[in-house]
């Protein structure tokens, strides 16, 4: 299968993205999985505009975006995407939406159509915190996940795709009031490997079910 794994540049004020330096020490290829790699500003609209051009020029089964959570313990995959973009901090151009729908007329929400739950449990197998969020907030994160499960629904039958959001890594955590939560950057990597594996692993017996 092929996997698209996106991630985000830095925002707010940050000089790294832990998700952005993750997903750049991902090999090319994770429990039979091709990795395609894509970076995305972390700017409303623009990052679902440039993940949909890749989406469509790679044809992925699978989409997985990953961006940062800042204060969060845990790797959290996320569970939905809501139809809001509401900025409390201005993203990369200047933009601060308030109170607008990623797309006018568009359902409410979308579900994760990765294995949520089978992620979370990879994960923790490696002795790495891990919990579902119900959540991704109302930032571009949110937004991205919305127009690539919109753009998957619509456009790629077949095809699934979700979001995970991590935490600060050590050295962002450490120029702020403590306590705030980070993971070290080998186990933020060896846990989104953990979930990918249960991405491949489901579409894999996705696969077998839909031959017999
Ligand atoms: N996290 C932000 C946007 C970019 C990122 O990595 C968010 O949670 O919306």
């Amino acid at each position: 299968m092929k996997l698209l794994v996106t991630a985000f540049d830095p925002f707010g004020g940050e000089s790294v993205n832990p998700a952005q330096l993750a997903v750049s020490r991902l090999p090319q290829r994770i429990g039979g999985a091709e990795i395609v790699k894509l970076t995305v500003p972390t700017v409303f609209t623009e990052a679902a505009r440039i993940a949909i051009e890749a989406i469509r020029r790679e044809r992925p089964h699978a989409v997985l975006c990953i961006g940062q959570a800042g204060g969060r313990a845990a790797i959290t995959p996320e569970r939905v995407a809501i139809n809001i973009m509401d900025a409390r901090i201005a993203d990369n151009a200047g933009n601060a939406p308030v109170d607008e729908p990623v797309e006018e007329g568009a359902p409410a929400a979308y579900f994760s159509t990765l294995p949520i739950k089978r992620m979370v449990c990879a994960i923790r197998e490696r002795g790495i915190p891990a919990e579902v969020s119900n959540s991704a907030g109302t930032f571009v994160c949110n937004s991205l996940m919305y127009a690539v499960l919109r753009e998957l629904e619509q456009n790629h039958p077949g095809a699934t795709g979700g979001f995970i959001h991590i935490p600060f890594l050590p050295e962002q955590a450490a120029g702020k009031p403590a306590p705030t939560a980070s993971m070290s950057l080998c186990d933020i990597v060896s846990g989104i490997e953990a979930a990918i594996e249960a991405i491949a692993s489901a579409a894999e017996s996705e696969t077998h079910r839909a031959k017999r």
